[in-house]
């Protein structure tokens, strides 16, 4: 669909006013949120990463096709986010200690948020104890983290240990995901689950609850 690819190569050409005007023409013309996410933005982040990885592009133009990108989930959040649920639970939700990256965390948050949790999002680069100071404010009945890269995934298993050691990781469960994780690590890392991408964490979050 022409307007779907235009936003993915708009958001590869890093035009976010662009990006964000297209996703509104797409919205205008019934094409639904998640289509637009996954046909439109996802497919065009998703060529960023493998012209990334084949050092065709460097951090600068990873950098301004991310900021497209925010700029087309920003038109899109308010829908994805829509929610006539009340609170169906707390979730703390943050990129481990180390790790810059927040697309992949902040799409997990606005689909948590449109299934009507009530989420508190801890940002990027957190600390073991930032989740754990979060934890003791907001009481959650899911602490969520992200990792995006292969050395930085070991901040998970060290705000689990950090949880579990503070004595509050009773009746609160912990999710992980992002592109290098596994249900396998989520299991040794004593994870009570794993989502490989934004939906599948909503699923997880729910059955967690006890929702469905
Ligand atoms: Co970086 N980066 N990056 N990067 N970057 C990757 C991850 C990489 C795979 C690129 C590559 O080499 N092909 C590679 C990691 C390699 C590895 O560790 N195995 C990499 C690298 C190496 C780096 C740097 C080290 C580069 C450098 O400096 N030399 C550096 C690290 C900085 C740091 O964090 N300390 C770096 C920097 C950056 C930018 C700042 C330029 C930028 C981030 C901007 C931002 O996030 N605001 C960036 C980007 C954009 C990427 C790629 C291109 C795209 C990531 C992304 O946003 N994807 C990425 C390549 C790629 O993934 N193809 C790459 C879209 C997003 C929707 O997907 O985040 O996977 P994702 O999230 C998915 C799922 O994973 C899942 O759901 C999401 C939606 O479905 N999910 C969860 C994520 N979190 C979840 C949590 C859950 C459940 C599911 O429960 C709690």
């Amino acid at each position: 669909m022409a307007d779907l690819q235009g936003i993915a190569e708009n958001l590869i050409e890093g035009r976010a006013p662009q990006v964000a005007a297209l996703v509104g023409g797409a919205l205008a013309g019934e094409i639904t949120p998640q289509t637009i996410l996954n046909e439109g933005l996802m497919v065009g982040m998703d060529q960023v990463g493998r012209r990334f990885k084949a050092n065709e592009i460097y951090i600068p133009e990873v950098l301004i096709a991310a900021r497209a990108m925010h700029a087309g989930m920003d038109v899109l959040r308010p829908l994805l986010a829509k929610s006539g649920s009340p609170t169906v639970g707390r979730v703390v939700l943050g990129t481990v200690q180390g790790d810059r990256h927040d697309i992949g965390k902040n799409l997990v948050g606005m689909l948590l948020t449109g299934a009507g949790f009530e989420v508190t999002d801890i940002g990027v680069d957190a600390p073991a104890d930032r989740f754990k100071e979060a934890v003791k404010e907001h009481k959650p009945h899911i602490v969520g983290i992200s990792a995006l890269l292969t050395t930085t995934m070991m901040g998970m298993s060290r705000t689990v240990d950090v949880l579990r050691e503070a004595g509050i990781s009773e009746g609160v469960k912990v999710i992980v995901g992002g592109a290098p994780v596994t249900a396998a690590y989520a299991e040794e890392i004593g994870a009570d689950g794993y989502a490989a991408d934004a939906a599948s964490a909503v699923d997880l979050a729910r059955q967690l609850v006890g929702f469905e």
